[in-house]
């Protein structure tokens, strides 16, 4: 954890210092609450104990400060000062501080309160954590582990009206298993499941780009969103795509189209720059796989 002091006196920064280090702390220092700003966005400390009276910012400017920034406001701040009364405690308060000790400073209570705040520190830590982790599950399919339904359509929206800002070209991929529900009855649902994990394999293997994103659109339909992908590009990894599945060689016992797991595909890219909605864009590349389907499967139609 990262703790800084601020105080304008050397000694009182000693010895809050010994005690943070003692702790495990990396600690900083500064004399002044303009360094401390400074050093709080540089190093993203954790803990802050600030002196009142300081020059440059005082210690109620720094708290009103941290407070207010959307980044730092989770700070855990203890407001050290010779400002006794109730009065100047409720200050601090108002101003921000989570914690108050007086001058001189008395060594356990001042580890008492440090461990106060490391534990709120700690519980901060861990609900940023978790946090990400619901973010990741909201936005992942289960079975597949790529994109879902949901982040495609949020990425698709920004993605979109980028291209449409900067004029990039930007394409988008959307693909359907050839007569899988007869898969599905004929070798079981199991075997469907490792054929959707297998084709998202492939999907995610075609996608290289840390901007593509490769998404499993609905049941056993797929969609790649390709950004600063040109029309002909998307073409041509789509049908990278359909034959890395093919070469897969996943057994299909009833497919009219051959003995192994195909794919139809749809490309689509705006004309010149994008206009309209996003979700036309999809559209464009629906009918494409319609007619990929109604071709006779096993292709890729633009
Ligand atoms: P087409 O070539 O025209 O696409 O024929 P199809 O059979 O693939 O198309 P259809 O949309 O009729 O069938 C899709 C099937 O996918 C229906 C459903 O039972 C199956 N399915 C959807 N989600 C899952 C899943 O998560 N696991 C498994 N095993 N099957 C699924
Ligand atoms: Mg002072
Ligand atoms: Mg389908
Ligand atoms: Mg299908």
């Amino acid at each position: 954890m990262k703790a800084l002091i601020a105080d304008d006196d050397a000694l009182f920064r000693v010895l809050i210092g010994v005690v943070l280090k003692q702790r495990g702390h990396e600690v900083f220092e500064t004399d002044n609450g303009d360094d401390a700003l400074e050093l709080i966005e540089r190093e993203k400390c954790g803990i802050v104990l600030t002196d009142w009276m300081m020059p440059g910012l005082d210690g109620l400017e720094l708290c009103r400060r941290i407070r207010s920034s959307e980044e730092f406001r989770h700070i855990y701040i203890i407001m050290i000062t010779a400002n006794e009364g109730a009065e100047s405690f409720l200050h601090g308060m108002d101003a921000g501080a989570d914690d108050f000790i007086s001058k001189p400073i008395n060594h356990p209570e001042l580890v008492a309160r440090i461990r106060v705040a490391e534990r709120l520190v700690d519980l901060h830590e861990d609900m940023r954590a978790l946090n990400l982790r619901l973010e990741n599950l909201a936005q992942t399919d289960g079975l597949t582990g790529l994109a879902n339904r949901r982040l495609l359509d949020q990425r698709l929206d920004h993605d979109w009206r980028l291209a449409g800002r900067t004029l990039m070209p930007i394409s988008v991929v959307m693909c359907d298993i050839d007569y899988f529900k007869r898969l599905n009855d004929s070798a079981g649902h199991l075997a469907g499941d490792q054929c959707l994990q297998a084709v998202a394999e492939e999907l995610r293997a075609t996608a290289k780009r840390t901007t593509d994103l490769a998404a499993r659109y609905g049941g056993e339909e797929f969609a790649l969103l390709l950004p600063n992908t040109p029309y002909e590009q998307g073409v041509q990894l789509a049908e990278t795509f359909r034959q890395r599945v093919l070469d897969r060689r996943i057994p299909h016992p009833d497919s009219p189209v051959g003995p192994h797991v195909s794919v139809s595909i749809g490309v689509a890219a705006p004309a010149i720059s994008p206009e309209g909605d996003a979700k036309d864009f999809l559209r464009t590349a629906d009918s494409a796989l319609y007619r990929a389907k109604m071709s006779g499967r096993n292709s890729v139609e633009g």
